[in-house]
């Protein structure tokens, strides 16, 4: 386990992957900003910053969000700025069936990142769900991956999405990567 303290230099960098529409750049608003705005389709990729805290020893982790456009036109030259993630938020839409479907490419996208830093984060709580939990945990079971049902609009369940993003970072051996590395 890593300790982290209130100078750690440790940077993490997050990917958020998941079909256009489904409320990536609103979850990285929420994470990054605790705010929720209208955003534009993200065209190829959002890269922001925050800093997440460890509510059990009040130290604090800096995250370096990759916000991937979710339509398929900007997939060729997607696949370097994966590279280096640790963790990643394999995101889909609750109230459309047809982006959790469409997450089984996402996953083959995302091969390179370790299985144990993927969350599977469902979006859009606030509406009515044309996904069930039953459905959500057969594609959990399926790929080995924790899972969440949060709302970027309202805010539901980003505190616990947070704590999980903190302690999936923490008990991996070796998540410092150094902010050059990912821009190159
Ligand atoms: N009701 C509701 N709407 C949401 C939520 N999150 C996002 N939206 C809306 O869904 C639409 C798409 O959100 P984005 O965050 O732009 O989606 P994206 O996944 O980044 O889309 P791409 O950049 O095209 O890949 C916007 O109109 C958002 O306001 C949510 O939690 N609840
Ligand atoms: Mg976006």
């Amino acid at each position: 386990m890593i300790n982290l303290t209130n100078d750690s230099p440790n940077i993490a960098k997050l990917l958020l992957v998941g079909s256009g529409g489904v409320g990536k750049t609103s979850l990285a608003s929420r994470l990054v900003g605790d705010k929720y705005e209208e955003s534009p389709m993200t065209v190829g990729l959002d890269i922001s910053t925050c800093e997440l805290e460890d509510k059990e020893d009040g130290s604090k982790l800096k995250i370096v969000t990759f916000d991937l456009g979710g339509q398929e036109r900007f997939r060729s030259f997607q696949k370097d700025f994966s590279i280096g993630s640790k963790i990643c938020l394999v995101t889909f839409d609750l109230s459309r069936y047809n982006s959790l479907l469409e997450l089984e490419e996402w996953i083959s996208f995302i091969d390179c990142i370790p299985k144990e830093g993927r969350i599977l984060v469902g979006n859009k709580s606030d509406l009515s769900c044309e996904v069930s939990d039953s459905d959500i945990d057969e594609i959990s079971k399926r790929y080995n991956m924790p899972w969440l049902k949060v709302s970027s609009k309202t805010g539901e369940n980003i505190d616990k999405l947070e704590g999980l993003i903190i302690e999936t970072i923490k008990s991996s051996n070796d998540y410092s990567t150094r902010i050059e590395e990912f821009l190159t």
